[in-house]
């Protein structure tokens, strides 16, 4: 009975000094005397790891005693950010950690600013995996995340002196280490690739497809604990590295060929080593092929040795396990897990196909063609022999179905997982809605969009109850506990004590103080001190001062064009030429703005990189002009990530979420602004419409043309070209004409701006753009009234309460996973 002699860590403050200094020693092997941030950080981080890992432990043995059904997150991303703030907060060792290390001579808030991001992901499909493993954490459900440790994250972003976005390798596993991983040595599996397929006769003398030959790798855990908020409970996030063999190629050894040898062990290691900076566009490569079958083989054998280790039988697998597919990168889990059960363990093909369709679910994230992915026959039958084979077998058999029930030619070609292109192309969503019980989208919209026209002929099969909405949430602790301590106090004094963190609807609570003056200002003065932290960070990193009682007006996500920052710049040139049309009298009547600009651009994305530069260009020009005296600046904040919004997040009066209708799946930023007190300029799009109706119509400034209207217009501009609104035609005239970088300058801009004419304006710029600039109007206006706008704030807040990731995980459990918490003893 060892484990009743450990002994848990304290947290008083001589303990906690003790534990930073003894980690400086024998961790960092640092003299104590001569420390400088990042030691001592990491000497901390060390500390606050201890003291998870006894929860992690607890938890593990909760659950393994307790054996109940599991749930497995299967994501190609995490992105999760900085751990030890957001430990200190769930452990509840904040202050006593803050005393510690001033015992020391440093400053906890220096300290936390030393730590990496971990950035494995590019935007909102990431970062929603990383909330709801936080949600899942702190409701003590059984479920981990899967994913892939890559050594270089989503690249840095730097904005070179012309205004352009350069590319910077993000080695985030740098000589310092990276204390919020555990390596698992021990868990260890082989993957293969290429090879064949030949015919076996197994011990019951049956016939068997057997997957020969190829090269293997093999795959390695690390362990990424979670921590749960309020809770013992401490969650998981396995991330697999690529690793050689550890069986060296004696052959080619012994032939003389020991660089070989040695350069196909380097090899192995490229398989993990980085993540794809696409989002929401697929770019076909081989290397990608290979991490997501990477990802799915590792992962399912680790889940089946679980599972195996529990003495179940086979049959009962889908009562012990859930698996949700994060999009579709994961969908080849499905074929894998039809081979080991029919191949390997050797049951029939419809009890294992049985099995299978009642283990997945999966999530859809967009409806964008250009995102969907699909994979040549030809590479997968190179790379995945047998996984071929068997999505042809799967097609095979569904179609048949199909066939019974409506032999239509034109059907079966629609819903056929294979499309009949040159070369042919594996539909990866087909084969994760064939292979699932349950599909869900990520707002009321999107789902009602994934039903009627990206999944129509299935939910006509099938039925539409295999078809849910889930809508997306955020973790309030991260998102507003953390990231903004002033609200979070003054919210739970009005509330009367913290309950809301895990029960956001509580929030509600504050719809009584909308009206209160007292309340109201102190509402807005701690408004005004988060943009004055984030006006100071601008002066201090980009050297533009902005004044923090202007209206702050943010746009921070991926730059595509369906997002379309592109009209919020043109916006902007609009602005600036009627502010240079005023006179002295009518600029008193002006509402200063700071307008805010952040997001990465995919490397290859020429479009979105001129958006980048267009942007650059024009804050040069409008900051720089003395006539305009500060009524107007434009900032560019480079390489946003999540440590940035959770400076940035609290500091928005307006945030901006602009997609043309029905591109947007969801949003989740739209939801951690509008938590903080900020409103939203937004369309009528993704999870917009239901914040709108959560926290009502008055509170929110939506314009735009309706999802169900889009295609008409884009119809009506193929036949008859596009109509350049008529302010519009004057902002571009003025980008033309050289307004902004010169005449050179301009010219760099006529690709950009023949997206709205030759072809069709096809994410609706022109067609939305005169509603935009009411709302723009009414947005000034608005802004002019303190209470009124505090008011709207404050309501902002209280309706919030249904967009908590705890709820959203809550409905996974219920509704998909079949999943119930296992409480942790807390003594
Ligand atoms: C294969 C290339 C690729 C890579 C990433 C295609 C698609 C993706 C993601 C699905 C893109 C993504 O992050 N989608 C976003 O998911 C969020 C979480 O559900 C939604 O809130 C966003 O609206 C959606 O764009």
């Amino acid at each position: 009975e060892w484990k009743h002699e450990m002994i848990p860590k304290k947290n008083d403050r001589a303990s906690v000094k003790r534990d930073i200094v003894q980690h400086t020693v024998e961790t960092i092997c640092r003299n104590p005397y001569n420390l400088d941030k990042l030691a001592v950080y990491q000497a901390t981080a060390h500390s606050v790891r201890d003291r998870l890992l006894e929860d992690w432990n607890l938890t593990q043995e909760a659950v393994h005693n307790e054996n109940p059904k599991r749930c497995y997150y299967l994501s190609m991303e995490f992105l999760i950010g900085r751990a030890l703030d957001n430990a200190l907060h769930c452990l509840e060792v904040k202050d006593v950690y803050k005393e510690s290390v001033e015992d020391l001579g440093f400053n906890l808030e220096d300290l936390l600013q030393q730590e990496r991001d971990a950035a494995l992901g590019n935007g909102g499909l990431g970062r929603l995996a990383a909330c709801y493993m936080d949600a899942a954490a702190t409701l003590d459900y059984p479920t981990w995340g899967y994913g892939l440790r890559y050594q270089y994250g989503i690249f840095k972003q730097v904005i070179n002196s012309d205004g352009y976005q350069i590319e910077m390798p993000d080695y985030w596993l740098d000589s310092n280490g990276n204390p919020w991983e555990f390596p698992r040595n021990d868990i260890r599996y082989e993957v293969q690739f290429y090879g064949y397929v030949a015919t076996k006769v197994n011990e019951k003398g049956e016939s068997r497809m057997s997957w020969e030959g190829g090269d293997r790798v093999q795959a390695m855990a690390y362990d990424v604990p979670i921590p749960g908020f309020n809770t013992k409970g401490c969650g998981n996030i396995r991330l697999w590295a690529s690793k050689p063999l550890k069986t060296f190629d004696f052959a080619s050894f012994n032939d003389g060929d020991y660089d070989r040898s040695v350069a196909d062990q380097k090899n192995a290691e490229n398989l993990t080593s980085v993540l794809y900076p696409n989002d929401n566009h697929l770019v076909g490569k081989e290397l990608r092929l290979k991490q997501e079958y990477f990802f799915v083989s590792a992962s399912l054998q680790d889940i089946i040795h679980r599972f195996k280790g529990s003495n179940c039988a086979w049959k009962d697998f889908p009562d012990k396990v859930a698996v949700q597919l994060n999009d579709t990168h994961p969908t080849l889990a499905i074929p894998e897990l039809q081979r080991i059960l029919v191949d390997i363990e050797g049951l029939d093909w419809d009890a294992a196909w049985d099995i299978v369709t009642r283990v997945f679910a999966f999530t859809n994230h967009t409806v964008l063609p250009e995102a969907l992915e699909c994979w040549s026959v030809p590479m997968m039958e190179h790379i995945l022999p047998r996984h071929m084979q068997i999505v042809y077998d799967i097609n095979l058999f569904f179609l048949q179905k199909v066939e019974k029930v409506n032999s239509d030619r034109g059907l079966l070609n629609r819903v056929s997982i294979i499309e009949e292109s040159n070369p042919q192309q594996v539909r990866m969503a087909y084969l994760a809605v064939v292979g699932s019980h349950t599909v869900n989208g990520v707002a009321a919209l999107h789902s009602d969009l994934v039903k009627t026209k990206l999944f129509k002929d299935f939910v006509g099969y099938y039925g539409p109850e295999k078809f849910i909405n889930i809508t997306n949430g955020i973790t309030p602790r991260r998102w507003l506990y953390q990231a903004n301590p002033a609200l979070r106090d003054l919210i739970t004094e009005a509330l009367g004590s913290q309950h809301w963190v895990t029960h956001l609807d509580d929030l509600k609570g504050l719809t009584k103080y909308a009206d209160d003056a007292e309340f109201q200002a102190k509402w807005m003065n701690i408004k005004l001190q988060n943009k004055v932290r984030l006006a100071g960070w601008i002066k201090k990193n980009l050297d533009i001062t902005v004044d923090p009682r202007s209206l702050f007006d943010i746009q921070v996500k991926r730059i595509h064009e369906y997002k379309r920052q592109f009209m919020n710049i043109l916006g902007v040139i609009y602005r600036y030429k009627n502010l240079q049309l005023l006179s002295a009298e009518e600029r008193r009547e002006i509402t200063p703005r700071v307008v805010i600009f952040g997001g990465k651009s995919a490397p290859g994305y020429y479009v979105a990189k001129m958006v980048i530069k267009l942007i650059n260009t024009v804050a040069q020009v409008v900051n720089n002009d003395p006539l305009i005296d500060g009524l107007l600046k434009v900032v560019y904040i480079p390489d946003y990530n999540v440590s940035l919004a959770e400076i940035i997040v609290p500091a928005s009066d307006i945030s901006q979420h602009i997609s043309t209708a029905g591109t947007e799946a969801a949003g989740t930023s739209n939801m951690k602004f509008v938590l903080n007190g900020g409103l939203i300029l937004g369309t009528v799009d993704g999870a917009n419409i239901e914040i709108r109706d959560e926290i009502g119509q008055d509170n929110i400034f939506m314009f735009g043309t309706l999802a169900d209207k889009v295609d008409d217009i884009r119809h009506k501009q193929k036949y008859h070209g596009v109509e350049i609104d008529p302010n519009l035609q004057v902002v571009l005239q003025s980008i033309q004409s050289g307004e902004f970088g010169g005449p050179e300058t301009a010219s760099v801009f006529g690709p950009l701006i023949n997206t709205l004419t030759y072809g069709g304006d096809y994410y609706l710029i022109s067609a939305d753009f005169e509603q935009y600039l009411d709302a723009q109007d009414k947005v000034d206006d608005t802004y002019k009234d303190t209470a009124a706008w505090a008011k709207k704030s404050i309501l902002c807040t209280a309706g919030m309460g249904f967009f908590s990731a705890d709820r959203a995980t809550r409905e996974y459990a219920d509704k998909i996973w079949n999943l119930k918490p296992v409480s942790i003893n807390k003594n």
